[in-house]
């Protein structure tokens, strides 16, 4: 995004979050109502995610001048912390210049599995913001390259960015666009409430600026290269990127006066950034020096961006109008409050700076590399996520990147971990248990059949049950695993570790495989009744799991799920994991399903992947 950083910007070092791609360079930018923020409150804690985090210095800044630390408004703080609480979640905004690719959509898919979780919950009014960065020098370059204007360029690449979001169902309830009206509107007042805080002056700022990556970068971010015509060149250290030495009058604004209260709110507030690898590094970027950040360019060289309010010779840094995005979606200066400081952001590593320094409260991922490189436009190797939907299924696609990707680690795509990973959880273990305990031949009246308590006692201990029904201690295990599912999985959403999640959920999908294995249903001889009745059981047992993974599914693979617990017939309103209930027949109570009829029979719920080539986006798209 935009500028600055100073010349006497952090050296870099290896951090957990940098392992690839982009490294946080570092930034500037003014805080607004950023809250150095006010502290967390617990109970807002105890309801959804963990991580809350309450604000970086723009966005205390931005809210009150630095001088005095600001409290969130009153109206915040109970939206945030009372009874079905509000919760806003974020992805962020994506550049318009080029087109979408998987590492957007891996972004996207988070924020949309813990949306779609936490109603799931019922936990309250949610939202889900997304959108398009539109403004600052990367677009005009880029909108020039194209042989466009920046508005075209814009609007056709937004245009991509909510298509892919769309296919890719991912549940957002807003979508911002910087050039928006609105939100140009909320920037401007940003401005004002961070110039009437006393956190803006005027400076002359030099120093070598990245476009590519939007900011300035100091010498130790930088290395030698020979450019296209064999001419020595700066190029980041991280991105490869040229720098240019750019000199100009900017505002500055004075983020250095907030290390103190920033790194004592962090400190207060260990959970404000997760996964932990990516606070600890925060923490050790707010040991290192702080600069004031330039804040505007000026306008003769951008005039692509909001102008200063009341200087026309500047324009305002595009990462200060980008993150005001998440304020503007809801409605500042007049009704954020409604959901502030109830704000969660996912964002990739390499803008945790801009968000953990200047707007915090973040759950950080890593990125996605292809084939062991980074991804990117130069090397030609983008993965283009419609021709992935478009090959693996929807769900395919979204199951694979939400239960591959690990946040704290880079992860490598290629084409056959897809086929594989999703063939074998998704189409043989999941599907195929599903097949097999509906199959007509074994479940011939197609119900929900009885569970026998003579056949599976309630015991206490199940290592001593011997002799006592049908059985096995290995079984006993099994259905304590699955019992103790829902709050596993519930706790590793809160944990902004939905791939653990997954794999959970993916060892009791085997463990139930493994239980209708070991007892052979299919060889049970129904004319005798004893028989039958553990017949009836194993069955019960099979469709309760089958239920619990249905309904915890929901938030990464809709559409599967759906199919699933259609065929078990379980109704809208029985899908919520408030009200999520196992095998409650073991316990003596009564299990509205028992006896039910099954839902029709829609086909394979799976269907098995066929290997393909790479999708790699073609870049003459734009
Ligand atoms: O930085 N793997 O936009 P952007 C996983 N407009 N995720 C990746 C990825 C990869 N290889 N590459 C990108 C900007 N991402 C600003 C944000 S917010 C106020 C402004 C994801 O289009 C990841 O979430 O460069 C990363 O942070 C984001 O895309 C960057 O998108």
């Amino acid at each position: 995004m935009s500028p600055v950083s100073s010349r006497r910007s952090r050296p870099r070092r290896p951090d957990p979050a940098d392992s690839t791609a982009h490294a946080p360079p570092a930034r500037l930018f003014p805080p607004p109502h950023w809250p150095l923020l006010p502290r967390l409150r617990r109970p807002f804690r105890a309801v959804f995610l963990p991580r809350r985090l309450c604000g970086g210095a723009a966005a205390a800044a931005m809210l009150r001048p630095p001088r005095r630390l600001p409290r969130p408004p009153r109206r915040a703080a109970t939206a945030a912390t009372g009874p079905g609480r509000r919760l806003l979640l974020s992805t962020p905004i994506f550049y318009a210049n080029g087109p979408p690719h998987i590492g957007h959509l891996y972004s996207a898919l988070l924020a949309d599995a813990l949306h779609r979780h936490r109603g799931l919950r019922g936990a309250g009014p949610g939202r889900l913001s997304t959108g398009t960065d539109e403004h600052g020098l990367k677009i005009q370059q880029a909108a020039a390259a194209a042989g466009t204007s920046p508005p075209e360029l814009c609007q056709r690449v937004s245009g991509l960015f909510r298509q892919a979001l769309t296919q890719a169902a991912v549940s957002f309830t807003d979508f911002t666009r910087t050039s928006e009206p609105r939100h140009q509107r909320a920037v401007r007042h940003f401005w004002g409430a961070l110039r009437d805080g006393g956190s803006l002056y005027k400076g002359s700022y030099e120093g070598w600026y990245c476009t590519p990556e939007e900011c300035f970068l100091p010498e130790s971010q930088l290395t030698e290269r020979r450019d296209a015509q064999g001419r020595p060149c700066k190029v980041s250290l991280e991105s490869g990127h040229q720098v240019h030495w750019t000199k100009e009058e900017n505002y500055m604004f004075k983020l250095s006066a907030f290390r103190d209260p920033l790194q004592k709110w962090l400190q207060d507030n260990p959970h404000a950034i997760s996964p932990d690898p990516f606070y600890q590094c925060v923490l050790r970027w707010l040991e290192e020096d702080l600069p004031d950040l330039s804040v505007s360019r000026e306008r003769s060289r951008l005039p692509w961006g909001i102008p200063v309010p009341s200087d026309s010779t500047q324009t305002i840094y595009v990462w200060v109008d980008a993150l005001v995005n998440y304020l503007s979606v809801v409605g500042y200066p007049e009704t954020h409050g409604e959901w502030w400081p109830a704000a969660h952001h996912v964002v990739g590593k390499d803008i945790l700076k801009f968000h953990a320094v200047y707007w915090p409260r973040i759950f950080v991922h890593s990125h996605w590399t292809v084939h062991g490189q980074k991804m990117s436009k130069s090397l030609g190797n983008v993965i283009d996520p419609f021709a992935c939907i478009g090959q693996y299924t929807l769900d395919g696609f979204r199951y694979f990147l939400l239960r591959q990707g690990v946040p704290e680690r880079d992860c490598d795509y290629y084409d056959e971990k897809v086929v594989k990973l999703v063939n074998s959880e998704l189409a043989d273990a999941l599907g195929g248990l599903l097949n097999r305990s509906t199959a007509l031949s074994i479940n011939p009246s197609n119900t929900y059949p009885c569970f026998s308590e003579s056949c599976f006692p309630k015991v206490l201990d199940y290592r001593g049950t011997k002799g006592m029904g049908r059985a096995s201690a290995e079984d006993y295990e099994f259905v304590a695993s699955v019992a103790s599912l829902p709050l596993q999985v519930a706790s590793y959403f809160e944990g902004f570790q939905i791939y653990k999640a997954l794999e959970c959920i993916a060892l009791c999908v085997r463990q139930t495989n493994g239980f209708f294995q070991r007892h052979r249903p299919w060889k049970l001889d129904r004319k005798d009744p004893a028989e039958q009745l553990w017949l009836d059981t194993i069955i019960h047992v099979t469709l309760e799991c089958l239920r619990v993974y249905g309904t915890l599914l929901q938030p990464v693979i809709p559409h599967t799920a759906d199919k699933l617990l259609s065929r078990l017939a379980v109704e809208p309103e029985e899908r919520g994991l408030s009200s999520l209930t196992f095998l409650p027949r073991y316990h003596g109570k009564p299990c509205p399903f028992e006896g039910r009829q099954l839902g029709p029979d829609t086909g394979i719920l799976f269907h098995r992947l066929e290997k393909s080539g790479r999708h790699q986006i073609e870049t003459k798209k734009l």
